[in-house]
């Protein structure tokens, strides 16, 4: 289960919280004190989700859901059957989240690597708390985030997109969008081309770095570089799920009419007149 050199890599310290108490594993896993967090977030959340789902009518995958308080709750707490646990259950996913990120921390200290990953994975957070906090705290009512289930909360990104008319003409969606869409086009340039690098014809030996930049001068005169790719793909990564953030936390708290009329600023500039 432990490979002879991770032996070597298993040091003490690096935590943040908890000091020796949690530095150890468990068979591959490092616990520490965010392990433990992380474990009673996530137990106690999905616990909560199947006896929400107990109570919901339906064993339906698709059709479960755990819906937010009434509007009419605005910040307050609601009761249990009536958004009360969806406030629970936020809790808890917040909780495993964070947790998550920083055991990722915790790791990370004692590899003595950067904080690039769990960098990574609280842009990710951020998306998921402008959703169910950010945006429903500055409209007033947690009835504002999304129900936890698989098509409700595809209708309710349809209802909310469609209250602003047309989603598309959003800039900072437009932004996500594009972000999103170059980041599967970065990873798949890059996967090609260390596949096509390491997997030579029959009886050839495997290519090196020069050959990958060489394939992309030949092609387009100009190669970005081993290092510069994957400093271009965690940049467009993180740029989707940022704009993600803003595109839905603008949509309400900021512009509250029909995305389509904010280009009227467009239409207005005094240049046309
Ligand atoms: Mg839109 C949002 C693309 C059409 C309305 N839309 C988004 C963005 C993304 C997108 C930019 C969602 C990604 C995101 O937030 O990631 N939309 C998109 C595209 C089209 C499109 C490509 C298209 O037409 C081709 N959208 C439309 C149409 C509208 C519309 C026009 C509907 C009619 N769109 C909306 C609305 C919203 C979006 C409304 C949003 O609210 C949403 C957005 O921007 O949200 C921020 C961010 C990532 C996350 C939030 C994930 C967080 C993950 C967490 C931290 C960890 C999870 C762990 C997990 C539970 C563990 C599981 C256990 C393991 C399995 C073991
Ligand atoms: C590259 C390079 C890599 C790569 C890739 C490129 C040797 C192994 C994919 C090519 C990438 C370019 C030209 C940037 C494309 C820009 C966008 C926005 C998608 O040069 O160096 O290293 O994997």
């Amino acid at each position: 289960s432990m490979l002879n050199f991770e032996r070597k890599y298993r040091v003490r310290g690096g935590t943040l919280l908890g000091g020796d108490l949690f530095d150890f594993w468990v068979g591959p896993f490092y616990v520490g004190f965010f392990g433990v967090t992380t474990a009673f977030f996530s137990l106690l959340g999905t616990l909560l989700i199947v006896w929400g789902a107990s109570q919901g009518g339906t064993w339906n995958l698709w059709q479960i859901s755990i819906a937010p308080p009434d509007l009419k709750y605005g910040l307050g707490l609601a009761p249990l059957m009536e958004g009360g646990l969806w406030q629970l259950i936020t809790v808890c996913a917040i909780g495993a989240f964070v947790s998550w990120a920083l055991r990722e921390v915790e790791i990370c200290r004692k590899l003595g690597i950067g904080l690039h990953v769990p960098f990574g994975f609280s842009v990710a957070i951020l998306a998921y708390v402008t959703l169910v906090v950010v945006r429903p705290v500055l409209m007033g009512a947690w009835g504002h985030g999304f129900p936890y289930g698989i098509i409700s909360h595809l209708d309710w990104v349809s209802n909310t997109g469609y209250q602003y008319l047309h989603f598309h003409y959003n800039p900072a969606h437009m932004l996500a969008v594009s972000f999103f869409f170059a980041t599967t086009f970065a990873l798949s340039l890059h996967g090609s081309l260390i596949l096509s690098s390491t997997n030579p014809a029959r009886g050839e030996v495997v290519k090196t770095a020069e050959h990958e930049n060489t394939f992309f001068r030949d092609t387009i005169g100009y190669s970005i570089g081993t290092l510069g790719i994957h400093r271009l793909g965690l940049f467009l990564a993180l740029s989707a799920a940022f704009w993600s953030a803003v595109c839905i936390v603008i949509s309400g708290p900021f512009w509250t009419r029909g995305w389509p009329e904010w280009w009227s600023w467009w239409l207005n500039l005094p240049v046309w007149k």
